[in-house]
């Protein structure tokens, strides 16, 4: 099922029309209401004018996650706020998060883009849907909540986590399809299994699985231990949330991307110049439609391809592969996204800590584990007194973990463990980038 046969089987010729059109727009539009993209435009000798169409997006200046900070917590909003419907917000770079707004217009096209990622996956209006994305400021659950309904499914919203409770309405109330991160997906899987649950028993068949990396090996398991199908769905905040882009279940090999509104661009990185289909480089999203915060040529720091070839499901938006990297240090923890900045941020300047420090993530099961390991400044020693800081059952030791976790708990918002390091015992650099993130899930 297609859920907007038009615009999704659009002729390539007519849906470029459509978005240098809208481009064209777009330019007008931020250039009137948005401070930072007139001084840019202004800077590079730009007018709104200059924006003929979709040749023309190379001229647009770039946007990046810093200048989202820059202008926190509202400043490229193009609306007044009283026009802001909702906001929502991921993680920042440091303690701040990046926030985004939302008209009623673009929580309607949220919705729109959404629907079409339901039928993409194969769900079918008035089926049950379990929504396993947290809700709250995180993009992917009311995201989901809303497509689904706009697409006809029953909505079940239990948020993300409790394991036990979430498998128990999987067979009270007949779920047929589920969404959430796809480790969680195996997570539940594994219970299942063994809580000596026949997998047939159940009527769940879809599973529409993002925000954070995974791969065709987690998706082979997955289905064969519950005989499902898993789709890979595609989105981040800073553009609208989940809804950017989702594989058919026809194909299952890419994802079709909601052309019409989010223009994509795959560049080099390190060039800003774009990629061939095909090549792997960084997705650049500009959104043709938004009111509340248009961004041009957003920098996602996702790294992926583009392919253009006709899709058997007829559709005619291009696919982008799976996310085969970043071209930053964020790293994507249960689903959250991390930055080792924002670690420094909660805990380097608070007492006894030294700004040196080291993340290592394992993975125990599917569920990702994060561990900060950081130093203690040398007075903590001396107050202890040589010799008691070895002993973890000391008190000030175990004060100065807890304090720690609670910390990154306020910016993470999820556990880590912490581990106390001695003076000069995390990494330093020898000259080159320090290596400060040890990644031990591959
Ligand atoms: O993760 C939105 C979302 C919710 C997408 C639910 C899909 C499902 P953010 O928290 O802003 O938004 O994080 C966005 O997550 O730049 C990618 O690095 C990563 N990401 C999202 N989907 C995928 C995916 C949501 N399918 C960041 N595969 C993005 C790999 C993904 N990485």
């Amino acid at each position: 099922m297609i859920w907007n046969p038009e615009i999704e089987t659009m002729p390539c010729l007519a849906l470029e029309k459509l978005q240098s059109e809208r481009l064209q727009k777009l330019a007008d539009y931020v250039y009137a209401r948005v401070p930072m993209y007139r001084q840019r435009m202004d800077a590079a000798g730009l007018k709104p004018s200059d924006i003929g169409g979709i040749h023309d997006l190379h001229k647009l200046p770039f946007t990046k996650k810093i200048d989202l900070r820059d202008n926190y917590p509202f400043g490229l909003f193009a609306v007044p706020m009283d026009q802001v419907t909702r906001v929502h917000a991921s993680s920042g770079t440091t303690g701040k998060p990046t926030v985004v707004g939302y008209t009623q217009n673009d929580i309607e096209m949220w919705a729109e883009v959404c629907a079409r990622c339901f039928a993409m996956s194969g769900a079918k209006p008035g089926e049950m849907f379990q929504n396993a994305y947290g809700y709250g400021l995180f993009t992917g659950g009311l995201g989901m909540h809303y497509g689904a309904e706009r697409f006809g499914c029953t909505v079940i919203p239990i948020s993300g986590g409790n394991t036990a409770r979430q498998i128990m309405l999987l067979q009270d109330f007949q779920t047929a399809v589920m969404a959430c991160t796809p480790s969680y997906a195996l997570t539940l899987a594994d219970e299942i299994l063994r809580a000596g649950i026949d997998p047939k028993s159940l009527k769940v068949r879809t599973f529409i699985l993002g925000a954070e990396p995974w791969t065709e090996e987690m998706r082979t398991e997955l289905e064969a231990k519950l005989g499902t199908h898993a789709v890979n769905i595609y989105g981040l905040s800073e553009i609208i949330g989940p809804g950017v882009s989702n594989e058919c279940v026809e194909a299952k090999a890419g994802m079709h991307i909601a052309e019409d509104h989010f223009l994509t661009e795959i560049l080099n990185p390190a060039t800003g110049e774009p990629v061939a289909d095909g090549e792997v480089g960084e997705i650049v999203f500009t959104t043709l439609t938004k009111e509340a915060m248009p961004l041009l040529r957003y920098r996602t720091g996702d790294l992926c391809s583009l392919n253009r070839e006709k899709c058997i499901c007829g559709r005619t938006h291009a696919r982008m592969s799976r996310i085969l990297g970043r071209t930053d240090d964020m790293l994507i923890i249960r689903g959250v996204n991390v930055f080792p900045s924002q670690v420094e941020a909660a805990l380097v300047g608070q007492t006894h800590f030294a700004p040196h420090y080291a993340l290592v993530v394992t993975r125990e099961g599917h569920l990702d584990a994060i561990e900060v390991q950081i130093e203690v400044q040398d007075g903590f020693y001396r107050e202890l007194g040589e010799g008691r800081f070895a002993d973890a059952n000391d008190d000030a030791v175990r004060h100065l973990c807890a304090r720690a976790r609670k910390a990154l708990h306020e910016v993470l918002g999820i556990n880590a463990e912490v581990t106390l390091l001695a003076p000069g015992k995390a990494p330093r650099s020898e000259g080159g980038k320090l290596k400060r993130v040890f990644d031990r899930r591959k």
